[in-house]
């Protein structure tokens, strides 16, 4: 059984189990199962799985974001490829999720209520943005580490990425060093999902013995919300930017990347889904080698739209339930924190989960609300990873027309590299 029908069949065992102790009235104050299964073992369980996705985030993001950026080989292929892709990927998912948290706002106070008192949870008073801009910047990295300063560790993570870049060739050694800690970090994510089915169990099953029904309401509108969502972007915004920037057709793009968005539903993860986005990009859409091997990797690395959907509903999700007011800047703090940590994740399966803690942390939410969402992602991961691949392979046709490295009969070419892909 994969690990996505363990979390399926666990997300419904513990809304069940839940609902046997909320609705069968076995959580009465001060009863054993109140105090010994739903505070006792089923807290325990959560809370050590969302403990361990918080580990996570600082080694992640950190070999993520330098082997990321060495990873583009050298500083002069950073040049107007390099610029302009990055450029369209920050630009893609700030759009994402801005118009997610819009969306967010509008539908979710609509069709639910804040169902934790608000006395439970105080959010932080949100600094100036002139506090979070200077903020950005480190003065003791061993503070911004220990402290998990997510801002301050992407900026210096991406200055020493580029540094290591500029000392060149003696520099390899190191960054093949970095590369080997990265992959040993998404086995490590690995390892930590294969416990998200008996985490799932535990943290359904406590939060609908304690909020019932309205939860389960609630989480509809959530997963709805986000899939509207996703489906905007990936058949409007990304098909608007595409046409408006190219002038190509956008049906015949929808047609050819096909396989690549089947490969990343199945797997929910980007990077594993490399090989198949390069090939539908190359073989059927006509993006020049010399330019897709570069933009499809590094938006692997730096680009989730999809993800960024996710944070912003997620953040609107949560804020709401536990009656926290983020206001403007608050907002406005996640989709920086959310671009900025799509840049540091890389595309592996539940990844953007990790950085929801961390998007969490910096905005002052309680990390605990993921438990309430955590049941349900396994499935939004597989459809939010086909909108990162698309947004990947868009940018690489954007970047290929402008640079005149797009073979535009093969393009128009509706039967073009059938055979291949
Ligand atoms: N599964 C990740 C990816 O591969 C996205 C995510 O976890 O949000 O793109």
């Amino acid at each position: 059984m994969s690990l996505t029908q363990k979390v399926l069949w666990s997300m419904g065992l513990g809304i069940i189990a839940g609902l046997v102790i909320n609705l069968g009235g076995f959580n009465a104050e001060g009863g054993f199962v109140n105090e010994y299964i739903v505070g006792g073992l089923l807290y325990v369980i959560g809370k050590m799985f969302i403990t361990a996705l918080k580990m996570l985030v600082v080694p992640l993001v950190f070999f993520s974001l330098i082997s990321g950026v060495f990873g583009i080989g050298d500083i002069k292929k950073l040049g107007k490829v390099g610029i302009k892709s990055f450029g369209l990927y920050m630009l893609t998912t700030a759009i994402a999720i801005a118009v997610a948290i819009g969306i967010a706002s509008l539908v979710i106070p609509m069709f639910s209520s804040p169902a934790v008192q608000t006395e439970v949870f105080i959010a932080k008073e949100a600094p100036p943005l002139s506090d979070v801009l200077i903020n950005i910047i480190p003065s003791n990295i061993i503070e911004a580490f220990a402290t998990g300063n997510m801002l301050q560790i992407i900026f210096f993570s991406i200055l020493l990425g580029i540094s290591l870049l500029m000392v060149g060739k003696k520099a390899e050694s190191i960054a093949e060093g970095v590369e080997v800690l990265n992959e040993a970090m998404m086995k490590m994510v690995t390892i930590i999902m294969t416990t998200a089915p008996v985490a799932v169990f535990a943290l359904l099953a406590k939060a609908v013995s304690e909020l019932g029904l309205d939860l389960l309401a609630q989480l509809a509108v959530y997963v709805i919300v986000v899939v509207v969502t996703l489906l905007l972007h990936l058949f409007g915004t990304l098909m608007l930017i595409l046409n408006l920037l190219t002038r190509l057709n956008p049906f015949i793009f929808l047609q050819k990347i096909r396989d690549a968005q089947v490969f990343a539903f199945s797997t929910s993860s980007s990077n594993a889904t490399i090989p198949v986005t390069l090939r539908s990009v190359t073989k059927r859409l006509g993006v020049d080698n010399s330019v897709a091997s570069f933009t499809v990797p590094f938006g692997a690395t730096i680009n989730m739209d999809g993800t960024a959907i996710m944070q912003g509903v997620a953040t609107v999700f949560i804020a709401h339930i536990y009656g926290v007011e983020l206001g403007i800047l608050g907002y406005l703090t996640v989709i920086l924190m959310s671009v900025l940590a799509s840049i540091g994740t890389a595309g592996i399966p539940g990844v953007g989960l990790i950085m929801l803690s961390m998007v969490f942390v910096q905005v002052g939410l309680p990390v605990e609300g993921i438990g309430l969402i955590l049941g349900v992602d396994r499935l939004l991961d597989m459809m939010r990873t086909v909108v990162n691949v698309t947004g990947d392979a868009v940018v690489s046709t954007i970047v290929a027309k402008s640079e005149n490295e797009l073979d535009i009969d093969l393009y128009e070419n509706r039967e073009a590299g059938l055979v291949e892909a």
